[in-house]
């Protein structure tokens, strides 16, 4: 996040919420890092990153994605989700915490396999030299550029369809990209606006593009309005009550909804 010099306005409030759950987003992921997954389900990933930052005083500003191999991102464990982390697997662990609806989002590649040390390595570096760009008045493209310099050298390419974004309060994707390689149309970076900056890379092998998987297994209210189903409307207010319009995952509902099962009410 840019921090805006002008410390008597009103957005000091939030600029303290931003600092102190990025300080919290930023260690439950170096934790992350350094724990040997090796043997875990996705489901045990998911929940020991979750109740980490639940430890801290923040808020999951959505579902821990834990995201394997060729999977790009997206993708939480299912209730008892039994795929289990081996020694050649890959593993993209992206996670938000929240503190008043203001998000800090980031996340770690985690390998055991030494055949793809370069490849996180280079999402690191481009990750790196983002950052150290990133001040008020830097545009999205510029950085998207950087991002595509760093990775195209060393012999990777960047996934051209997902992208870094700007953050709102209660809002993950708040209108804005950063793109992972250059491009047209785009805006510079403001001192009163909060972005995650999210380089994807993959081997030369690849395209370069991701495409929508079969599974749906996270969810966000789009608006709230009455179902005509008793049951339906009281899960609607409960995941407003709990998330407000920020994503959730099925399995929170099975562990915590205690009526009908909410896989059903979810439909309507
Ligand atoms: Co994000």
């Amino acid at each position: 996040m840019i921090l805006n010099n002008n410390r008597n306005s009103s957005k000091i409030l939030q600029i303290d919420d931003y600092l102190k759950v990025g300080k919290i987003a930023a260690e439950v992921r170096e934790n992350t890092r350094k724990k040997n997954w090796i043997g875990s389900t996705l489901e045990e990933i998911c929940e020991w990153v979750e109740s980490q930052i639940i430890q801290r005083g923040a808020k999951c500003a959505f579902p821990v994605n834990t995201s394997l191999n060729e999977v790009a991102a997206h993708y939480t464990a299912e209730p008892n989700d039994q795929k289990t982390v081996s020694d050649t697997d890959l593993i993209k662990i992206d996670l938000g915490a929240q503190i008043n609806g203001y998000i800090a989002d980031t996340a770690v590649t985690v390998c055991y396999d030494p055949q793809f040390d370069n490849l996180v390595q280079t999402a690191e570096d481009a990750l790196k030299n983002a950052i150290s760009m990133i001040k008020i008045g830097v545009k999205a493209s510029d950085i998207g550029r950087m991002i595509e310099k760093t990775v195209k050298q060393m012999g990777f390419i960047p996934i051209a369809n997902l992208s870094g974004h700007s953050l709102g309060q209660y809002t993950i994707h708040a209108g804005k990209s950063i793109p992972n390689i250059w491009s047209i149309g785009s805006f510079s970076l403001s001192g009163t606006e909060a972005y995650a900056c999210e380089p994807f890379v993959t081997t030369g092998k690849g395209m370069g593009f991701v495409q929508e998987g079969k599974i749906k297994n996270i969810f966000a209210l789009a608006s709230r309005k009455k179902t005509k189903n008793d049951e339906a409307d009281r899960l609607q207010e409960y995941i407003w009550s709990q998330f407000n319009m920020l994503p959730f995952a099925l399995r929170w509902l099975v562990k915590d909804w205690e009526e009908k099962k909410p896989e059903i009410c979810l439909r309507y």
